[in-house]
Formats: C-alpha cells, structure tokens, sequence
C-alpha cells in the first residue's frame, strides 16, 4: 500500500526534528500545491497535531497526537508484510470481533485492527476485557500462515515472546510470561493474548491474534477486581509510553518471530519463551475445562503444551488451562 500524503508531511516533519521547512519545500517535494499543503496541515492541526508556524521560515512539528491511528503506527513501522494494511476504530465493541469477520471476508495477510477504546472486549471463554479510551493498546492481528491446523496454537507463544521484547525495547521493564497467554510485571497482568482460528481440516484460513496491552493507565482504570491482579506499564515505569511505537514494535518481532517459527520450528521461540517465563520451575494449579490439578510445571512441549509433574510422579500435557502460581 503506498504512503498517503498526509503520511509523508508527518515523516518529513518528524525527520526534520525541529528544525522549519517551508511551506514550499513542503509543496515541492510532494508535488502538490502550496494550498494543498495547507489544507494537510489544517487537517493535521484538527487532528491533534500541534504544528507551528514560524514565519518566513516554515512548519515544525511540535508534538504528535496520542493516538494509534494508522500513521501514527506506520511512522514507526519496519515489517515487510505485517500492518501494512491498518483498520482504525476510535471506538468499537471488539477488535477480535471485528477481525473475526473481515478474516472472512478475505482481507490481506498482516492486516491490523485496532481501536482507542473497546466496548465489549474480550478474553478467552467470553470474559470481559477491561478496555478504556486512549490508555491501551487494543488490536487484533489476522495472520494466514501456509500451515496446517495442529501448529496454530502455539502462536500464542509466539505472540507473548514479540510483545515481552516490544516492551522490554520500548520501557525499563522486563515483563515475565506466565503459560500460556498473560504478561506479568511484578506479578500483575500487564498483557492478555487471545489466539482464535478459522480453519479447515488440514489447513489454517486465518489465525487472529488478539493483544491487550495496558499501557497508560493509572491506578483509576483498574478499580474493584482488577486491582490486585491488572497494571499497566506506565503504573509500573511511572512513564508514559507512546502507544505508536510500541504497536509497532510489537508488529515488528511478531513479523521476525512467526516468520522464525514457521521456517525453524518452535524449538528458537521456545528458548526464548523459556528466558521470559514465570511458569516453569514453580509448583502451580491449572484449571481446566474439565478438572483442576495441581503440580510442578517442568516444561513445555514443541508443540506448546504446558508439561505438569503430578504428585504421583506422572506427567501430564495440559493445552488450555488458567494458571495459578502456587507458593510452595
Ligand atoms: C485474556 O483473556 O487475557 C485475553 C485478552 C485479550 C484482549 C484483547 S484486546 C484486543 C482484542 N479484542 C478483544 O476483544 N480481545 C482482544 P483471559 O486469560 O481469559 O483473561 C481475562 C481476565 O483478565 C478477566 O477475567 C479479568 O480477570 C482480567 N482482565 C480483564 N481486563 C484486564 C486488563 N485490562 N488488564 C489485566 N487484566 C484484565
């Protein structure tokens, strides 16, 4: 998809870093006209853009919007394939949702949904999803890996490793992955992934990752329930953090991870897996749909299940479970 004027004024902008370009420069480069340039910048204004006019020397741009637009990400952007096709929602009820039937629709490998605030948003087996204006990062990723069903699930994993290094590039922190879908700073959700597929019998029609990335939010958003258990990195970090450019990074290693386990397998992701988790090596309790058990988690397989050593010595393959971390 090629860049939008409006893109370009922003990144020839951002590139100048401060210093004026004139309203002709601006003109010349992109082959409009001076009003046109106008307009765009008019428009940019409107939008959030705080751009000012220093006269007979040109337009700096002072500070961005925060928000997650699609050119605020795409500046940010270094993949090949992944979001290079962004839908944007101000508001939605769910962007898994929305990714969900434009899977079926057939839009593009690597197309993104995203949204500021989501209404209904979910987790697995239909929990709600605490999802406030401006203060997150709420997308749905659709991938369409040549692959055959039995590898889907553990793009989980793939996606919890790419979000842990996004992070840990963006921020001071470190956050920790507990099997199979949630990051943790200091024992907190920081992140929820859920991994949903459209298939048929031996091969995969899309894999929709969904990300939940607390971001912004201060110790308001997560009252009642989600006190003890929810944080967000600008809690943890006492930063703000521009959601743009963590979005983007997060495409970024998503891109590099997938594209190393669909060519090497899960062995690579699951060494790095390993150097984030929380989960491995602590005795714990996994809820099933069926059961609950407890033990010590000892590993996990290639193809992504959590190993558990029962107290009888016998090891059982868990594929789907709620995870507590049991003191010992
Ligand atoms: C998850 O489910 O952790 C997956 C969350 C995926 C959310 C994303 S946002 C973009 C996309 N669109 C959607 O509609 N969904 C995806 P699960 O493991 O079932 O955890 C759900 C539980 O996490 C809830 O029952 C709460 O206890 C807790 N929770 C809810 N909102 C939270 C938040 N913002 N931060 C931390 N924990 C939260």
């Amino acid at each position: 998809m090629s860049i939008s004027i409006k893109e370009r004024i922003i990144s020839r902008l951002q590139a100048a870093k401060g210093d004026p370009i004139s309203g002709q420069a601006l003109a010349e480069e992109l082959e409009i006209s001076r009003t046109m340039v106008w307009k765009y910048l008019k428009g940019l204004g409107e939008e959030g853009y705080e751009i000012e006019a220093i006269k007979k020397k040109g337009y700096i741009l002072k500070q961005m919007p925060d928000t997650l637009a699609s050119e605020r990400i795409s500046l940010h952007l270094e993949t090949k394939e992944l979001g290079k096709n962004i839908i944007y929602y101000p508001v939605c009820d769910s962007t898994q949702t929305i990714a969900t039937n434009k899977a079926r629709e057939g839009v593009a490998h690597g197309t993104l949904v995203v949204s500021e605030e989501q209404t209904a948003g979910r987790g697995r087996l239909d929990r709600s999803w605490e999802s406030s204006a401006g203060k997150g990062i709420w997308m749905s990723l659709i991938l369409r890996p040549n692959i055959s069903p039995q590898f889907a699930a553990q793009f989980t994993l793939v996606a919890a490793v790419a979000i842990a290094r996004a992070i840990e590039d963006t921020t001071t922190c470190v956050p920790s992955i507990k099997w199979p879908n949630d990051l943790l700073i200091n024992g907190k959700k920081v992140t929820g992934i859920l991994t949903e597929l459209q298939s048929d019998m031996d091969r995969v029609q899309a894999i929709i990752i969904g990300m939940g990335i607390n971001v912004n939010q201060t110790s308001e958003s997560f009252e009642g329930p989600l006190e003890s258990i929810a944080t967000s990195l600008k809690l943890e970090t006492g930063e703000h953090v521009d959601r743009a450019l963590l979005a983007a990074k997060v495409l970024f290693y998503l891109e590099k991870y997938s594209d190393m386990y669909i060519t090497l397998g899960f062995e690579p992701i699951k060494l790095i897996w390993e150097s984030y988790n929380c989960t491995i090596g602590n005795r714990i309790r996994a809820t099933t749909l069926r059961d609950t058990i407890e033990g010590l988690a000892i590993g996990i397989t290639n193809d992504g299940a959590l190993q558990l050593q029962l107290d009888n010595g016998e090891i059982k393959g868990i594929y789907s479970a709620d995870i507590d971390l049991l003191k010992i």
